[in-house]
């Protein structure tokens, strides 16, 4: 049986999720393999944000009994836990766009106002749409390696190329200034510099992306990259254990991080 959440019927009171939830101090921990993928923007916004928070990695995710898989709301990861500062109550956060939306309004990287995160969201929904299709079809376990390169060519000369042109116009639009919305990162910005990270992997895809013709994608990614609190973060032991892809050899653990246990992984580690 998955980990289920607590009912909500017979108007139960939820009003101590949500204080965790909406609490400046509460404290997170992110359940997730030792790989960057997914879970890049996530884990830049818990950086930008100063959030306080910890890696876990499943004990044994492939195993038999499969009690880390159900330790989950849907058997698969991450999952974020928000811990009130107290360590009295965990709240688990299934789903890594709702995960990244949670984070991103309550660190402040949404905009200033309804209409700001209206563009934002856009902007990052639309960024979205070609990474699920790589995910779904390039990077998928289970499409058949013969497939793949043709999907990766699709990939790499339809839906990239149409994405940077739409994108590349946006941006110009907002003043060539490395953002979308506003002169700060957003959420929207956080998702484009990772989908560039995932086209530059490969070399016909960097070819797509250059100063001529591209300044303005380029500048969202600088300023990403060049954030002094990314900066730190990828100095960090943490960020250099985890690998680009699971295809990539295990990596030596960081030993900050506190690896779950069976028990915690239903908390949350705590
Ligand atoms: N819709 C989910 C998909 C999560 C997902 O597919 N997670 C993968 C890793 S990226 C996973 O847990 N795979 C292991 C498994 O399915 O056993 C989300 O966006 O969070």
């Amino acid at each position: 049986m998955v980990v289920t959440y607590p009912p909500t019927s017979n108007n139960a009171d939820t009003s101590a999720q949500a204080a965790v939830l909406d609490a400046a101090d509460s404290t997170y921990s992110l359940l997730y393999f030792d790989t960057q993928g997914i879970l890049n923007p996530t884990r830049n916004l818990l950086v930008l944000g100063d959030a306080t928070w910890t890696q876990l990695y499943p004990q044994d995710w492939e195993n038999e009994d499969q009690l880390d898989k159900k330790s989950t709301p849907f058997e698969v990861m991450p999952v974020l836990y928000v811990h009130a500062k107290d360590g009295s109550l965990t709240i688990p956060i299934a789903e890594s766009r709702v995960i990244e939306l949670y984070l991103a309004e309550k660190l402040g990287f949404l905009g200033k106002n309804s209409y700001e995160r209206l563009l934002i969201t856009s902007f990052a929904s639309s960024t979205a749409s070609p990474w699920d299709t790589f995910i779904s079809t390039v990077a998928s376990i289970h499409v058949p390696p013969e497939a793949k390169q043709a999907q990766l060519i699709h990939f790499l000369t339809k839906i990239a190329p149409q994405w940077i042109r739409v994108h590349e116009e946006h941006l110009k639009a907002n003043g060539l200034n490395g953002h979308y919305v506003g002169d700060t990162i957003t959420l929207a910005d956080l998702r484009t510099a990772a989908l560039i990270d995932l086209i530059q992997k490969f070399p016909p895809g960097a070819q797509l992306l250059t100063p001529e013709a591209t300044p303005a994608l380029l500048m969202v990614k600088d300023a990403v990259d060049n954030h002094p609190k990314i900066v730190n973060w990828r100095a960090s032991e943490l960020y250099k254990s985890q690998r680009s892809s699971r295809a990539v050899p295990l990596l030596p653990a960081a030993s900050c991080v506190r690896l779950n246990d069976r028990q915690g992984n239903k908390s949350g580690g705590i």
